[in-house]
């Protein structure tokens, strides 16, 4: 079974086997988590990800989807980069937002990591309600099928980390 760990903090400052970025399909970079890994993670992360969207990639990654690449500076082996759904009051996203951790940790998995850090993906400039966000987050983790030993949820502020916390309860 994956141990659930709750920490308060930014995520860059971490040290794990994967990282997860809150990214957009694009993986040239942005705000918010996502402009935090990369400046604290240095050029090789953005180097990786160019390869990735030239080689593999096309028009950018799918909602939902991850890959890996390298985790440049950062205390952590890789970068996991997962592109969250943007958040519709009219219809129903969650199943993207789920598939996001799942297939993270698979990308994870797959490459062996133990340890994986995640970020409350899509809560921020994608406007994902933070209680259903940390629902969503801590119920797929729970269900997974990885081997993934321990999942860290790294939450920025104190609202976030309540958020998390009351669905660990
Ligand atoms: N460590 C941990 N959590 C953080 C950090 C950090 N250093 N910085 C922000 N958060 P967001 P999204 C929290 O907006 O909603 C980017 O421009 C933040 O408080 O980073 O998935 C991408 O390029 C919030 O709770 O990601 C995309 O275009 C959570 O991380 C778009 O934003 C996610 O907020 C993705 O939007």
């Amino acid at each position: 079974m994956t141990a659930i760990e709750l920490v308060r903090g930014d995520i860059t400052r971490e040290s794990v086997d994967a990282i997860v970025n809150a990214a957009n399909s694009s993986l040239l970079g942005g705000g918010g988590v996502d402009g935090a890994i990369h400046r604290r993670g240095g050029p090789a992360i953005l180097e990786d990800c160019r390869r990735l969207r030239g080689a593999h990639l096309g028009k950018g990654l799918p909602t939902g989807r991850a890959v890996a690449t390298t985790a440049g500076d950062l205390d952590a082996r890789w970068v996991v980069h997962t592109v969250g759904p943007v958040y519709s009051a009219t219809e129903d996203r969650s199943g993207l937002l789920a598939s996001c951790y799942r297939e993270s940790l698979r990308v994870a998995g797959e490459l062996g990591a133990r340890t994986v850090a995640f970020p409350a993906i899509s809560t921020g400039v994608y406007g994902w309600p933070m209680d259903d966000g940390a629902r969503i987050a801590v119920e797929t983790v729970r269900a997974a099928d990885t081997t993934v030993e321990e999942v860290r949820f790294v939450l920025f502020d104190e609202r976030a980390y309540e958020a998390f916390a009351a669905q660990l309860r």
